[in-house]
């Protein structure tokens, strides 16, 4: 029985474009989902997953499969669709899962043979069967699945053309911010997988360096963090000779024993979302736990870096509190925290949110029409109505923010920073010409974006 799982490219995402960018290359990470649902497949099926961002394959060269299994971030929705129509037409059964799918549900079940909706531990195995027996059901719902049943993933299936490898170690985040899906989807209940079952699948990853993708790496509770650093010191005794980099809240600083052994495990970068600059804005956004504790952020990205760790800082650009001038004073209040990269999104209603209900109901989703518009829901685009920011105002303050950031003074101050404290110069300066870069590319989306956005909401083309 042979199996294709899929994993639709984007071509709107500035990281997929490898060409355009050679940096990119360290931005194109495996689909890790279709590696798990792979390491759930028994044996007598034939497996190949496929990754679009590499490059499409010539799906009419290769033989007809006996079932295609497609995963679809929202922002990958179309291609999903275009893809699961085509091997339809051949006559193959299409199963489509992931947070789209599982969102989206009923868009989902117009356009392919089933959906597994939540997570699929608990029911690809009935899926595989059902196909054998000819009986595919129209929908599954896997649900939260039990920690230790995640399977190891199939590392051997993916093993060229990317520069880091990735694990999960954790799943769900006790924190519901209203803007993002992870709630919603992998649940509030904070679940770590058992330590000898992510260092078995350290040891499968053949690449020295890994994304570690949890949403939540060290979690917020005692408990939790000293899981994590029970992990960690797991990690560091196997001498796994791993490099990572992971996503963790603030108070990943709070706690200097936890630095020292995610130091010791490997952890070389920390993605931190910030989100905004007020205390507002953060109870705006449900994400008062960036408030708690009176912490001086400046401090707590320093202790990060002292263990020679990079901080990479998040922050959002519309919220209802954003008023002209924001981009400029992310900039250098990110600047003032001493972060090494700054990454800046725009509040996007993600199906399945809060946030999404909020808008919705308040007639706040400019880009509505689906799924064509999915295809914008990248974070890369104002696809809202902002309180205070016109459609060209948001992307004047993300324009004004990313300059002011990645201005070459304040560049090269950085850089000579992380060489004066022994940081890693040279990768500094790397993250950063690549951040750099792609802001230029991300003007002529921006340009795209405006003229796309103009003929939806005037389609007649008038004045
Ligand atoms: C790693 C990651 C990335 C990587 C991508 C790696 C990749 N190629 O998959 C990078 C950094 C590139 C990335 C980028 C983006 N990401 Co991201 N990312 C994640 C993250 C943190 C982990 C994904 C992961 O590997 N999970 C682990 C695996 C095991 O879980 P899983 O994929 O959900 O798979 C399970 C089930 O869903 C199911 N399943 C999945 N696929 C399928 C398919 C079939 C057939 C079946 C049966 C089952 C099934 O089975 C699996 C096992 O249970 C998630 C958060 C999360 N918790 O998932 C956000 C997340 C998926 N990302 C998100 C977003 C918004 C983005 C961006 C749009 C934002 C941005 N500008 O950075 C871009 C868009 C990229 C694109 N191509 O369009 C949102 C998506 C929300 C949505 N509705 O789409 C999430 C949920 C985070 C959030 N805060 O809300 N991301
Ligand atoms: S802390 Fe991060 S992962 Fe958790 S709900 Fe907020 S944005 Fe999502």
């Amino acid at each position: 029985m042979r199996l294709y799982l899929i994993n639709p490219s984007n071509p709107l995402v500035a990281i997929t474009n490898v060409e355009e960018s050679r940096w990119n290359r360290y931005r194109v990470w495996k689909p890790l989902g279709l590696m798990v649902l792979a390491g759930l497949t028994p044996p007598e099926w034939d497996i190949s997953i496929m990754d679009e961002n590499l490059g499409v394959p010539y799906y009419s060269a290769m033989p007809r499969p006996d079932l295609v299994g497609i995963t679809a971030f929202t922002s990958q929705a179309n291609r999903a669709y275009e893809v699961a129509a085509y091997f339809r037409g051949l006559g193959a059964p299409v199963v489509m899962g992931g947070i789209h799918a599982t969102m989206c549900l009923e868009e989902a079940m117009e356009r392919v043979d089933a959906v597994v909706t939540g997570e699929a531990e608990s029911v690809w195995r009935q899926v595989l069967e059902d196909v054998r027996h000819g009986s595919l059901k129209r929908r599954y719902d896997g649900g939260l699945a039990e920690i230790s049943d995640v399977p190891s993933a199939r590392h051997d299936l993916l093993a060229t053309g990317y520069a880091f490898g990735a694990i999960q170690t954790t799943r769900g985040c006790p924190l519901n911010c209203t803007f993002c899906s992870v709630t919603a989807f992998n649940g509030a209940r904070y679940r770590q997988r058992p330590i000898p079952d992510v260092i078995r699948d350290f040891q499968l990853i053949r690449e020295k360096h890994v994304l570690v993708v949890d949403d939540n790496l060290i979690g917020t509770r005692p408990e939790h963090i000293t899981r994590a650093k029970d992990l960690f010191r797991a990690m560091a005794q196997t001498n796994l000779r791993k490099e990572w980099v992971a996503q963790a809240t603030i108070n990943f600083a709070d706690d200097v024993e936890l630095l020292s052994l995610a130091a010791k495990a490997g952890c070389r970068g920390v993605f931190i979302g910030f989100e905004s600059l007020s205390p507002e804005g953060l109870r705006e956004i449900g994400k008062k736990f960036n408030i708690l504790k009176g912490r001086d952020f400046r401090t707590s990205v320093q202790r990060i870096q002292r263990h020679k760790i990079l901080v990479v800082g998040s922050f959002i650009i519309g919220l209802d509190i954003d008023r002209p001038g924001i981009g400029k004073r992310i900039a250098s209040v990110a600047c003032r925290y001493g972060v090494d990269n700054l990454n800046t999104l725009f509040l996007t209603p993600l199906p399945g949110t809060r946030l999404w209900d909020q808008m919705k109901s308040e007639g706040r989703i400019a880009l509505n029409r689906f799924p064509e518009d999915w295809k914008y829901y990248t974070l890369t685009f104002p696809v809202a109505r902002y309180k205070h920011l016109s459609l060209a105002g948001a992307i004047h303050e993300m324009i004004a923010c990313d300059r002011g950031f990645y201005s070459t003074l304040r560049i090269l101050r950085r850089v000579f920073s992380s060489l004066w404290q022994r940081r890693k110069p040279l990768i500094n300066l790397v993250g950063n010409l690549s951040y750099r870069r792609n802001l230029q590319l991300n003007r002529k989306s921006y340009a795209d974006f405006r003229l796309y956005s103009d003929n939806r909401r005037n389609p007649a083309g008038g004045s």
